[in-house]
């Protein structure tokens, strides 16, 4: 795209959603660090990511995760969200943390714990009803861990049957998004371990169901924006789950480990059609902020995801078409390397000046002085987190 007024209308409209679990403490499973001024409830995670929304002008939605956001009134939460200027995102399932689902929730050999499993996915859409969220997200960390623990046909099967009731539930505008992660915390099987498994089940639910592509959750290596163009194609890729990874499935900010594979990604989606707002791709965030401060972290991670976005819609389409029809190698991968070497800050600060925000949200933020009154204001009760 060179048309420069066309890049920024498409950059102003992409719309990035942040996870609520991002603002609250995490870790790994040796010790999670507490940070001052931490949320102690939905709502003041919800306040917390109003001020990302505020500095970036594109992170008006919040994904919740079920039961550690669980409030009593729904109908309170969402007005409080649209008070703020922010939705309701999608609805994340957490059929993990339950003693119940030690061997597996709804592919576990016990039909009572598939039922209690799948009864907590229907709580789910009705949380989409009461808060008009569009999208179930579900990931199952069902698997198993030795040869011959359990029958992995089976497991699919049950898999299956509890996807088909949840999608049934499903009303004409709600989706489900089914994401897929190749281990951990199953070591030997995981029940949805890829994009193929994701698909095939999203195939036969219908149209409502589509894949989440979490960056963290594939094997080294693995080309994940060929998993991008083909989903895309099929008209199957629901969501990503943004984040960046070294070893595994690290949650560290979106675009600090390899800004050149979130280049590519983007570009395959904007190729594709992705930005454009019939796909319907929700460009989630899923990330922990273990040893930085969430709020900024949150921010960083918008903007990183805003410049590889900025740069893919700056590959000049027609050379690069051309390239590739004449076999011109070094010429097509030319067009997309002067793309990715382009500074586009100032175009992104030019961007935020023309919706009336400051040029750099990161250090608009960190003047702002929220950080110190959250971290006064925020004294007692229990800070979130996922205790570890
Ligand atoms: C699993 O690793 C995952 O990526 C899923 O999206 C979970 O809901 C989320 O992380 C929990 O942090
Ligand atoms: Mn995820």
């Amino acid at each position: 795209m060179s048309d420069v007024s066309a890049v920024k209308a498409a950059l102003k409209s992409q719309v990035i959603e942040t996870p609520s679990w991002g603002y609250g403490n995490s870790g790994t499973r040796f010790k999670v660090f507490a940070q001052p001024g931490v949320p102690r409830d939905p709502f003041e995670k919800l306040a917390d990511a109003s001020q990302v929304h505020a500095h970036t002008g594109v992170a008006p939605k919040v994904s919740l995760h079920i039961p550690w956001d669980r409030v009593e009134d729904y109908a309170a939460l969402t007005r409080y969200a649209g008070d703020l200027g922010l939705r309701i995102g999608a609805i994340n399932s957490n059929v993990f943390q339950d003693d119940d689902f030690k061997l597996g929730s709804v592919t576990h050999p016990d039909p009572k714990v598939r039922r209690k499993a799948t009864d907590h996915l229907l709580e789910c859409v009705d949380i989409m009803d009461a808060t008009g969220s569009p999208d179930l997200k579900l990931w199952f960390s069902d698997g198993t861990n030795y040869p011959g623990q359990d029958d992995i046909a089976g497991r699919q099967d049950r898999l299956a049957e509890a996807l088909a009731e949840v999608y049934e539930r499903l009303g004409d505008d709600q989706r489900m998004l089914l994401e897929y992660k190749l281990f951990e915390p199953a070591f030997y099987t995981t029940d949805v371990p890829d994009w193929g498994t994701s698909y095939a089940h999203c195939l036969k639910l219908g149209p409502k169901a589509q894949v989440v592509v979490d960056t963290g959750h594939h094997a080294p290596g693995t080309n994940i924006e060929f998993i991008v163009a083909f989903l895309l194609r099929e008209g199957k890729l629901g969501a990503f789950d943004f984040n960046s990874r070294f070893y595994a499935d690290d949650d560290l900010m979106a675009g600090a480990a390899d800004p050149f594979q979130l280049f590519r990604i983007m570009h395959e989606v904007v190729k594709n059609g992705g930005l454009e707002a019939g796909t319907n791709v929700n460009f989630m965030l899923d990330q922990c902020h273990n040893i930085e401060a969430k709020i900024p972290a949150v921010i960083r991670s918008v903007t990183n995801v805003q410049e590889a976005t900025a740069k893919a819609l700056l590959i000049d389409a027609e050379a690069l078409s051309e390239a590739q029809r004449s076999g011109d190698v070094l010429a097509s991968n030319g067009v997309l390397m002067d793309a990715f070497n382009t500074d586009v800050r100032p175009l992104l600060a030019e961007v935020r000046e023309e919706l009336g925000l400051a040029r750099d949200p990161f250090a608009a933020y960190l003047a702002s002085g929220n950080q110190e009154r959250i971290a006064a204001d925020r004294v007692g009760g229990e800070q979130a987190g996922w205790g570890a």
